[in-house]
């Protein structure tokens, strides 16, 4: 796949808030927040899209949401509430093509989404 700005944020060539870090995943706040904490959680090794994980990406995605969880839990709004979205492809609103997991939280979420 090609490389994305995500990649570029991975190895520290442009910069991110960066929130989390582990051997296999990066978490950085959103440039263009959605809600008061919009943290978007990759795996360092890029996926294009949800569509290109295979059962051998099972143990990195169970790590991208359990990471998602922890941050959620640490930070303080577990309890209260958040939203976690993978968008894929055109119509799922993806415009970056390294697969990401979106945390929305610090207010009420709307359902369904738009
Ligand atoms: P999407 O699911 O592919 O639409 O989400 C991409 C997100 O990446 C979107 O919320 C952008 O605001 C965000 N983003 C970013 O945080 N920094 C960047 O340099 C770019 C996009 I390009």
């Amino acid at each position: 796949m090609t490389d994305t700005i995500f990649s570029k944020i991975v190895r520290r060539e442009i910069p991110a808030d960066i929130v989390y870090e582990d051997d296999e995943v990066l978490a950085f706040r959103d440039l263009n927040p959605q809600a008061p904490v919009h943290v978007l959680f990759i795996p360092k090794q890029p996926l294009a899209t949800l569509n290109d994980a295979t059962a051998g990406d099972a143990e990195l995605l169970g790590k991208l949401l359990l990471a998602t969880a922890a941050y959620a839990k640490q930070e303080g709004f577990a309890e209260q509430g958040y939203r976690t979205v993978i968008n894929a492809n055109e119509d799922g609103g993806q415009t970056v093509y390294h697969l990401h997991v979106h945390l929305l939280a610090g207010r009420r979420m709307h359902w369904p989404p738009g």
